[in-house]
């Protein structure tokens, strides 16, 4: 039943970061790579959250086996670990190729990286055992509107997704939506673009969504309503919980940490869908403070997975009857009012 799922928690590697931002560098020393693996269990996170190259570094200049050599070893650590390797990502955003987007790029040998690097980062999902890749379409974009023929970029998105199904028989492809930044405008900004592409593409049941809280925000929508679209098609792959206070850059807050009760609705439509019983993850993705001082900073992670089981609770002990007297009555004043004293623990 929805109301006993046991939450199971994931979180990606660039979540214990030193604190860079755009208008200055490292503010804490780096905590290495292969030894955040350690941290997951005691934190009470089972689940990874990959790019393609935080299993494999430097995947542009490796050959085929050494990618595989390299993966089977993160496959041997994540098992000795306890851990599942959530979903792979393909990090299309980094690359000089990568400059004017990727599936979208005007330049046909970009494109060609674009696949190449998509192709890689399937091999490596099956290697480790991950059934889902994840399409953050970070570049796929325009910063002027002249820049590209969108109708033309729908169609390569589209294209490429029915390349991997093509290419591998098995794998999903969560598309995660996201609707600037770093492009001016994105492509696919919201999570009915990212459906839309699913329903059109060769074989729909292994292409869902995967939805960010902050990015629903930025794109101006309610990230509860963002997830029951999804969930109403059956198609939600995955979750990043976090959050965001108002139209500005992306800021992978922690979850609840700027509208409890935003926070609070993401959990109450989760929970009545059954979210998480069929093994999905509660997938974190929030940034440590600038001003945090320590190494590795974890208390983000710790937090948000805190807070999100405190608002199960208040999710689980809601009074049914009396939300559907509201609603019978349309008495949403007094439905508000319930809400709020609830979530504020007042009678
Ligand atoms: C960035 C994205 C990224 C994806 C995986 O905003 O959220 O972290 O989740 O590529
Ligand atoms: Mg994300």
């Amino acid at each position: 039943m929805s109301s006993h799922t046991q939450y199971r928690f994931s979180f990606g590697p660039w979540n214990i970061s030193e604190g860079a931002d755009p208008f200055g560098g490292e503010v804490r020393p780096a905590f290495p790579h292969e030894e955040k693996f350690a941290l997951y269990r005691p934190l009470g996170f089972e689940g990874v959250q990959f790019h393609d190259d935080d299993v494999v570094p430097g995947i542009d200049g490796l050959t085929a086996a050494q990618i595989q050599q390299k993966a089977a070893e993160v496959k041997r650590m994540l098992d000795n670990q306890g851990l599942t390797p959530e979903f792979v990502a393909p990090r299309l955003w980094f690359a000089e190729q990568t400059t004017d987007g990727a599936y979208t790029a005007n330049c046909a040998s970009d494109r060609d990286y674009a696949w190449e690097r998509t192709r890689k980062c399937v091999d490596i999902a099956r290697a480790i055992g991950s059934k889902a890749i994840v399409l953050w379409l970070a570049r796929e974009g325009t910063y002027i509107r002249e820049a590209k023929d969108a109708r033309l970029a729908y169609e390569r998105i589209l294209g490429t997704i029915n390349a991997v199904l093509e290419y591998d028989k098995e794998v999903e492809i969560w598309i995660e939506p996201k609707p600037n930044e770093p492009t001016d405008q994105a492509y696919v900004p919201t999570i009915g673009h990212a459906l839309a592409l699913s329903f059109a593409s060769k074989d729909h049941s292994r292409v869902k969504g995967l939805i960010e809280s902050a990015h629903a925000l930025l794109a101006g929508l309610d990230p509860s309503d963002e997830m029951a679209f999804a969930l109403a098609h059956d198609k939600l792959g995955s979750v990043h919980l976090n959050d965001q206070n108002g139209l500005k850059y992306d800021q992978d807050k922690n979850f609840g940490g700027a509208n409890l009760r935003v926070a609070f609705n993401q959990v109450r439509v989760l929970e009545e869908a059954g979210y998480g019983s069929r093994g999905e993850f509660i997938g974190l993705d929030v940034k440590a403070i600038r001003t945090q001082r320590g190494c590795p900073v974890t208390d983000h992670l710790r937090n948000s997975r805190e807070l999100f089981l405190h608002l199960v609770d208040k999710v689980r002990a809601l009074d049914h009857s009396l939300i559907a007297q509201c609603r019978d009555a349309r008495d949403y004043e007094a439905l508000e009012l319930y809400i709020l004293k609830h979530l504020l623990g007042v009678r």
